[in-house]
């Protein structure tokens, strides 16, 4: 195990259960059809928004997501209650029921936001880090996407003008290796991603998406790289979603026992076996995760209780 310390071990676990406990909750309540619309879950990818979020400093750092941002918002600091209230269209959500699944923000604990429009992310990080250029906070934007969103053309302008700015973002691809339903093959003659930092002269890394210390150890060597003036970098974190695109996806363009395998490697089955062998007893980590689930299902309860969003209140915070 390379954590420093099994304390930072056991918390990481507790990370990775919070986040995969929500999503199973959000999977029941979509199913239910208590949330409505379109809802994408990070189940299996848990690692990545556990490991980077350990490694910035959310109380001047900022993050940007895309709509598989659900784990980003909690590995931030985001209440669970608040996050499914926002999920529910509830009153009490992160932003009042408006958001919804894709679109929660939580400044306060440095959750700038989900986007659904893929890449999106990339050119507003830009911003928020040309911003503290002038406003002296020291900020460092991060900015997570997908495989695919590194082929649009809003990610390759972000990172051109990051580079040639030396302006303190971290762009952090999670390579599932699927961009919807459509495998990194069939979009890229190259699919060693990391590789295309060199063409704007930044830093790049590739880490094991699944194991929570190591996308710790390189976000922050990259905030370090930031901070010191040398920004921005590139981050490719292999993973795999356990599940669909989009709850309801019956996965027919996945060969049949590729999930199966992804199963025996996901960040929990790893960290779980790693503390195992460091002496970590079964009671103390099936506790850990029964704890976690009492949250979560007590956070659950907390926000169904909550009222609705009021309609007549729909154009608060509306700009213009
Ligand atoms: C600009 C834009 N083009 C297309 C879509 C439709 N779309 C939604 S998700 C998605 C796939 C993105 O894949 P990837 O970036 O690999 O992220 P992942 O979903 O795997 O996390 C696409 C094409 C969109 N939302 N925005």
């Amino acid at each position: 195990m390379s954590h420093s310390s099994s304390e930072t071990a056991l918390a990481d676990l507790a990370g990775l259960w919070r986040i995969r406990c929500f999503e199973e909750t959000v999977t029941r309540l979509r199913v239910e059809e208590q949330i409505a619309g379109s809802v994408h879950l990070c189940i299996g990818q848990e690692a990545i928004p556990v490991g980077a979020c350990a490694a910035l400093d959310l109380t001047r750092d900022a993050v940007f997501a895309t709509y598989r941002g659900h784990g980003w918002a909690l590995a931030c600091g985001a209440g669970p209650a608040a996050l499914f209230a926002e999920l529910l269209g509830r009153e009490t959500g992160t932003n009042g029921g408006r958001a919804g699944s894709a679109y929660l923000s939580d400044p306060d604990h440095g959750f700038y936001g989900e986007n659904s429009i893929v890449g999106a992310g990339g050119p507003i990080a830009v911003g928020a880090a040309l911003a503290a250029r002038y406003d002296g906070s020291g900020r460092v934007a991060l900015t997570v996407f997908g495989d695919g969103a590194m082929n649009q053309g809003a990610v390759h302008e972000a990172m051109n003008m990051a580079s040639a700015f030396d302006l303190s973002v971290v762009f952090l691809v999670e390579n599932n290796r699927y961009s919807e339903l459509t495998p990194i093959a069939a979009m890229v003659r190259d699919a060693d991603l990391v590789t295309r930092s060199a063409a704007y002269g930044m830093p790049g890394t590739r880490v094991d998406g699944n194991d929570v210390d190591a996308v710790r150890r390189a976000v922050a060597e990259a905030v370090d790289t930031c901070r010191s003036g040398r920004g921005p970098v590139l981050i490719e974190a292999h993973t795999q979603r356990l599940v669909g695109h989009y709850i309801g996806d019956a996965q027919v363009y996945r060969p049949r026992d590729e999930v199966e395998l992804a199963r025996t490697t996901e960040p929990i089955v790893v960290l779980t076996a790693a503390l195992r062998a460091a002496g970590v007893s079964d009671t103390e980590l099936t506790g850990i995760e029964t704890r976690v689930r009492a949250e979560i299902e007590t956070a659950a309860a907390t926000a169904l209780a909550a009222p609705p969003a009021d309609p007549s209140a729909v154009k608060e915070h509306v700009y213009g």
